[in-house]
């Protein structure tokens, strides 16, 4: 037990430590403080575990408890028994405010200097509807499809031309809103279970993300910059590894999924590569109360090749290298399982750390809130 505890912790250390010095942050400090922090976490966690003893627990989805599940905002971190189906609906926000680069907060009149418009708030809504089947004991099947609508508020740059002169000093600052939303990329997914143990469950995923969100959707006439698009306009392909641990009223796991486009779409880009790593620990209640906290690592590429009728002038946004940056967030779940066939989550998370490589948008925080429907 111990053992497992050491390894997982001495995983997730590196997990995030790789992220970061792949990253290069400038910031050394903030590496050694991350291992600590994901250390003495899992460490938490382990003192706990080895002071309960063992009893019959199952961390695949099986029983009418609560326990067994990973926290809301993490997918395909479970897998089902053979025969059984599973619906779910996921409500996700997000909200994000400010530009910042490499750590430092970039006004708005700096950015002006540059770009005809300034980002300053944008907020995404998305629903996202799932079902998975496990055809055979070590085999989950799931596929999942996302609704999402994006807002986001701009200063923009207007210009009082004097009476002959151009005169900068007597610029004015307008504001404009740009919308989109639609159907965004959907996700086939394979779960195969390498162990069948009930109390340490090891699955790999792996799968292929369909471009069914589209990629040239306008406003107001020009082409809305990359993150406003609703997909990725690539078959991408989808990978990782999950594992978790239950222990009677206390539940630890580890996810790190990846997102690797496959190929340039028809715009003449390729979607930014991402990787996202996880941490949870979950507290049982009572039998249908679970709480849970969550560290989430996530790194996100850069844009290989530009869509030419982007207006790179636009906005930071407009720039392929914007969408590079590495995020750490840490979550707080609440979760709920009423009856045999139901469970209700909700989980909500800040971002710890952020640095976007280029000037881009900070995040504030998010939300997902989840339904789950079971068919034995
Ligand atoms: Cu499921």
């Amino acid at each position: 037990m111990i053992q497992i505890i050491n390894h997982l912790s001495a995983y997730c250390t590196m997990m995030f430590n790789t992220n970061l010095k792949t990253l290069s942050l400038p910031e050394t400090g903030t590496q050694f403080n991350i291992g600590k922090l994901v250390r003495g976490m899992v460490a938490l966690s382990a003192l706990i575990l080895i002071n309960t003893d063992s009893h019959a627990q199952s961390c695949h989805e099986s029983g009418p408890e609560v326990h067994g599940m990973p926290p809301i905002g993490v997918m395909a971190g479970h897998t089902h028994e053979k025969g059984h189906v599973m619906f779910s609906y996921r409500s996700m926000i997000m909200s994000m405010k400010g530009l910042s680069q490499s750590g430092t907060n970039v006004p708005t009149p700096t950015v002006l200097e540059d770009y005809m418009m300034a980002p300053t708030t944008m907020n995404m809504t998305m629903h996202m509807l799932g079902a998975m089947w496990a055809p055979h004991s070590r085999l989950t099947i799931g596929v999942m499809g996302n609704y999402s609508s994006i807002k986001m508020d701009m200063t923009t740059l207007v210009h009082h031309h004097g009476e002959g002169s151009h005169d900068h000093s007597a610029t004015n600052y307008g504001s404009s809103t740009m919308e989109n939303s639609g159907f965004s990329d959907t996700r086939l997914m394979g779960l195969v279970r390498i162990n069948k143990h009930q109390t340490h469950c090891l699955h790999l995923i792996e799968g292929i993300q369909l471009p069914t969100g589209s990629i040239n959707s306008s406003f107001a006439g020009s082409v809305l910059p990359y993150a406003m698009q609703m997909g990725g306009g690539s078959f991408s392909l989808l990978s990782g590894i999950n594992y978790s641990l239950i222990k009677r009223k206390y539940l630890v796991g580890v996810q790190t999924l990846s997102y690797v486009p496959l190929h340039k779409n028809f715009r003449g880009y390729k979607a930014p590569i991402k990787v996202e790593t996880s941490c949870w620990a979950s507290l049982k209640l009572t039998r249908f109360v679970s709480t849970s906290v969550r560290l989430q690592s996530i790194y996100t590429s850069k844009i290989v090749g530009e869509d030419i009728e982007i207006n790179s002038m636009m906005s930071p946004m407009s720039q392929p290298s914007s969408t590079q940056h590495y995020l750490m967030n840490a979550h707080i779940g609440l979760n709920v399982k009423p009856s045999m066939r139901w469970r209700m989550a909700i989980e909500a998370g800040l971002p710890l750390i952020q640095h976007n490589y280029r000037v881009a948008m900070n995040q504030q925080w998010g939300g997902v809130l989840g339904l789950q429907y079971i068919l034995p």
